[in-house]
């Protein structure tokens, strides 16, 4: 999980070839989506998406360097879902990669600790980034992380979230260390990506010069049965 990495990672290329291969047969459609987690040092990145895509917990906080990936499937409404899950590091002297990380992510993930009001200051700066950056494109999730601390709460719930909603961004409560709230997490912002990317669709549908998606990268790979019937050899079960 803690691994360095420079350039578009092995598993990253496979991913990305596989999302726009041929669908992997049975009905519907494939989706592939970027997600960045953002966010000042030590507020629980790593343990989010270690929780969510191994179910694992570590109490002891090993510094990411740089960033790490991992991959996650999801079956959404008969939808397949493959997301690309960037986790970042938190120090401020990894800062100026964060571009590197965010550029082309369908959605954004900025977490903060809620026993610290300083990291929900960087949130702000990473909204103000992101939006800079990216516009309105780009799905924004304010989480605030370590709700297990309740009682040394620094942040206030109506603050984190009037703000959130001030900037068009949903706001989320979660506790990594007790598996709350990650679930419901991604898969809301996978619903939230989804209709961006078939409103995106539609509007390419209608003429649009160029949809969001595809400056994104969103593939959205259909996956409609061909003329002749898959009779096994598919290379992905359903
Ligand atoms: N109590 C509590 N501790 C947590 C929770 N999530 C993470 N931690 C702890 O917070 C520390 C930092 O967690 P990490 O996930 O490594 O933080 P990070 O944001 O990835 O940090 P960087 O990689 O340095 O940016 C670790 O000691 C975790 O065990 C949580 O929900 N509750
Ligand atoms: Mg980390």
């Amino acid at each position: 999980m803690k691994m360095v990495q420079t350039g578009m990672p092995a598993e990253l290329k496979a991913f990305r070839m596989a999302a726009g291969g041929a669908g992997g047969g049975g009905g519907g459609r494939t989706y592939s989506f970027k997600v960045v987690l953002l966010g000042e040092g030590c507020v629980g990145k790593t343990s989010l998406v270690l929780r969510y895509c191994e179910n694992k917990f570590n109490d002891k906080h090993i510094t990411t360097l740089q960033a790490s990936f991992l991959t996650k499937k999801l079956n959404i409404g008969g939808k397949r879902v493959n997301l690309a899950i960037w986790d970042t590091a938190g120090q401020e002297r990894f800062h100026a990669l964060g571009p590197i990380y965010y550029r082309d992510s369908n959605g954004a993930i900025l977490v903060y600790d809620i026993t610290d009001e300083d990291s929900f200051q960087k949130v702000k700066n990473w909204v103000k980034e992101l939006r800079k950056m990216l516009g309105n494109e780009i799905s924004l999730c304010i989480v605030g992380n370590k709700t297990d601390l309740e009682k040394e709460r620094n942040v206030s719930v109506q603050e984190a979230e009037g703000y959130a909603e001030s900037v068009g961004a949903k706001h989320y409560h979660t506790s990594a260390k007790l598996n709350k709230g990650i679930e419901e997490l991604f898969l809301d912002l996978c619903k939230r990506m989804m209709e961006t990317a078939q409103a995106d669709e539609r509007a390419k549908g209608n003429g649009a010069s160029q949809s969001g998606a595809s400056r994104r990268g969103v593939q959205i790979v259909d996956d409609e049965p061909q003329a002749a019937p898959a009779t096994g050899g598919g290379c992905c079960s359903g």
